[in-house]
């Protein structure tokens, strides 16, 4: 058997030495996870001076490059929804075309962010088309459950029952009629080099799935959960607290694909829950402190809903646990 080279463990001391490639300083709001994740992304580039980021529309971009402003200490290219992925695909076939005519020597790592609104609806024709292309990418799609920099819009990542302004609640409908879409799981269905699920809390496990990602040659796709209080309705510093919960109530369960083996592997904090099933939270610890879920549980408790929204979260978490057990 070949001696594998160790898988890189970020230490704290190390990153507080290196230089910030998001900065401060940026409008994205107080308490917002996205900036947080965003800073860990790229305090894990394998090659961080040799980086670009195609990056999709929406809170993370809009905050962060507001004219004549940057926060990004890395050459940065704006997308649109539909076309993140395709604008890497594009630079990586440039690069390859100067390097052949001798005109580079190398080329660089290529980093795509887009929010829900582009990986789960808008742009996952350009992901799917990258991905297929076996394009040498990681996408990192931070998912805060809604198009929320344009006003709190449901969208494909949205849970059911969620309140959005447009998934409202009243007599009629108690918010989003319909679930989730499984869209990392979509993703790993294209056999990429590489897909797994991260939580902005666990940031050993993202950033290490980031530098992974990033290292692998071919797609790679990372779906992160990062809370939005805008939308969310919770107190906004307890951003890292509802991402937590959505781990340990299995909501978020963490995962990885490994396209060489073509197999799935749970992720250690999610795994403590497969070994101690009685770890595993109920879900409305979850749902209770945020505000878009109220009405299921003022005026009155709608125990029939929480219960529906329970078994949807336990179905999605059997099916996880028989992939990852093959
Ligand atoms: C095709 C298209 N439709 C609508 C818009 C307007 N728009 C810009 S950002 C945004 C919301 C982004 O949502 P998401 O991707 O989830 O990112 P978030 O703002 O939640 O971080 C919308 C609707 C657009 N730019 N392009
Ligand atoms: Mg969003």
């Amino acid at each position: 058997m070949t001696q594998e080279t160790p898988q890189w463990r970020p230490k704290l001391k190390d990153i507080a030495d290196q230089e910030e490639l998001f900065t401060s300083g940026q409008r994205l709001c107080a308490g917002c996870p996205a900036g947080s994740m965003a800073r860990m992304a790229m305090h894990a580039l394998p090659r961080p001076k040799n980086t670009i980021v195609s990056q999709a529309t929406g809170c993370l971009e809009v905050a962060s490059t507001i004219y004549p402003y940057t926060a990004w200490r890395v050459p940065w290219m704006h997308s649109l929804f539909e076309n993140a992925p395709a604008n890497a695909s594009g630079i990586e076939a440039a690069y390859k075309a100067r390097k052949r005519q001798g005109l580079e020597d190398d080329i660089p790592d290529l980093l795509v962010f887009s929010g829900d609104g582009s990986g789960f609806d808008i742009g996952v024709q350009a992901a799917s088309g990258a991905i297929e292309r076996r394009h040498n990418f990681l996408y990192i799609i931070y998912d805060n459950q809604a198009y929320q920099n344009t006003g709190i819009q449901r969208s494909g990542a949205t849970p059911k029952y969620a309140w959005t302004t447009t998934s409202e609640v009243g007599k009629a409908v108690p918010g989003k009629p319909t679930w989730k879409k499984p869209i990392a799981l979509v993703y790993a269905a294209h056999d990429p080099e590489y897909c797994a699920t991260a939580s902005v809390y666990h940031w050993r496990d993202f950033m290490m799935k980031v530098r992974k990602g990033m290292e692998k040659q071919g797609p790679a796709v990372i779906v992160v959960l990062a809370p939005c209080h805008r939308n969310w309705r919770y107190p906004e510093e307890l951003g890292m607290k509802m991402a937590k919960l959505a781990v340990e109530t299995c909501f978020n369960p963490l995962w990885e694909y490994d396209g060489e083996t073509r197999t799935y592997t749970m992720s250690a904090p999610s795994m403590q829950f497969v070994k101690d099933p009685s770890k595993k939270k109920p879900i409305e610890e979850w749902l209770e402190p945020q505000g878009r879920f109220r009405h299921l549980f003022r005026p009155t408790r709608r125990d029939d809903l929480i219960q529906d929204f329970q078994n949807l979260v336990d179905e999605d978490w059997e099916f996880i646990k028989r992939l990852t057990e093959m």
